[in-house]
């Protein structure tokens, strides 16, 4: 039998400017910077993947830039030559020869899924066994910094039926001005919204124990990465005596750390995101583990434009449940498009293409126009 090959695997950055300023504890984002793979095949079909992170080093450790470089020196020739179609084997040869980088292994399992589902017609849900629905409710993040602009933006996403979860970036003020502001927040929209916190490991636990206790008593349904990911076991802690859920964000680097997350108790929800697994074959073996272990799920991002949104989609929309539903508003921070037909959103939800592969088509003359020279 004729084997499809691998030609070429090309890694590309792309900048492309947001609606506003993003502000995270770590890093305020001016700007949403991506890395486009391409990966071409001998039959003349391109798969496309994203690999994204969030402000440089700031978040996690690799950057748009070791990225490139690691695909372009490494990954990338290690694939050249493989066969197109076998994706086990593939990132199986990856993960043999190179440590972690999850972050740039996802941009390249997105691709060869978009590649295979290309080839074989089908869209990649389907490949990764099957959707059990076609659209997912997606959260917004309110991060302006100001508690007045994030109410009157909250209230705006309410009344077009775009969102009606609220996630805050608290963690880099005093503890309570952050509590000060959440629960204004939670107070102007009332049980019309959900309201969650992420405070991206800023709380020591000594914060976290008041800051827990304050949240829950006040509504807020949900706390994620209070603290850091190093400390485990303040984290098992907060986990048992917080009312509102404790999430795992930045405690997972790996699935095996989703499994100590789980044997440890360290958690009750936990946000899966492609980047931080190695991809969307990836994620689902961390979702897995969250499943036997009666953990619950979360559809988290890395703030990906449209390729890494719709590739976590095509994952999260094969899950039995994902209780505490998605955060892949992505593209919807973004001001340009580097793909023909931008995602569709539509009442509080994603609605996830049913045609072959990741269900997108790059515009080029973009793509060049926002490409980092
Ligand atoms: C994170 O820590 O969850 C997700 C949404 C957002 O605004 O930031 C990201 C990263
Ligand atoms: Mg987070």
């Amino acid at each position: 039998m004729n084997h499809v090959r691998i030609e070429s695997l090309t890694a590309t950055i792309v900048d492309l400017p947001t609606i506003r300023p993003h502000k995270l504890a770590m890093h305020t984002m001016q700007q949403q910077t991506m890395v486009v793979i391409r990966v071409r095949c001998s039959d003349d079909i391109e798969g496309i993947g994203e690999s994204t992170t969030i402000g440089g080093l700031a978040y996690g450790n690799e950057s748009p830039e070791s990225i490139k470089q690691n695909i372009d020196s490494h990954l990338g020739p290690l694939l050249v030559g493989e066969e197109a179609s076998n994706i086990n084997a593939a990132m199986q040869r990856l993960d043999k020869a190179a440590k972690g980088n999850t972050f740039a292994k996802s941009g390249i399992e997105s691709a060869l899924l978009d590649a295979l589902g290309k080839r074989m017609g089908l869209p990649v849900s389907e490949l990764l066994g099957g959707r059990v629905r076609d659209s997912l409710e997606v959260a917004w993040t309110l991060a302006s910094g100001d508690t007045a602009r994030d109410i009157a933006e909250a209230e705006q996403m309410l009344e077009m039926r775009r969102h009606r979860i609220f996630k805050l970036k608290i963690g880099a003020n005093p503890l309570e001005q952050d509590l000060k502001h959440v629960v204004a927040i939670k107070r102007a929209l009332g049980d019309a919204a959900s309201v969650r916190v992420d405070v991206n490991q800023y709380w020591d636990e000594s914060q976290a124990i008041r800051g827990c206790k304050v949240l829950g008593d006040n509504g807020i349904d949900l706390i994620e990465q209070p603290i850091s990911r190093i400390n485990r076991s303040g984290q098992v802690r907060l986990n048992q005596m917080s009312l509102a859920p404790i999430m795992a964000d930045e405690s997972i680097e790996c699935v095996e750390d989703a499994f100590s997350l789980a044997a440890d108790g360290a958690a009750s929800v936990f946000a899966l995101k492609i980047a931080k697994n190695g991809g969307p074959r990836a994620v689902l073996r961390t979702a897995q583990i969250a499943e036997a272990a009666g953990i619950a799920l979360y559809g988290g991002t890395m703030l990906e434009g449209t390729i890494g949104t719709l590739a976590s989609a095509h994952a999260f929309i094969t899950l039995k449940q994902l209780t505490w539903a998605t955060e892949l508003f992505g593209p919807l921070l973004l001001t340009e498009e580097i793909v023909t037909e931008p995602p569709v959103y539509h009442d509080f939800a994603l609605q996830v293409p049913r045609i072959p592969g990741l269900g997108l088509t790059l515009d080029e003359d973009r793509l060049a126009h926002f490409s980092r020279r």
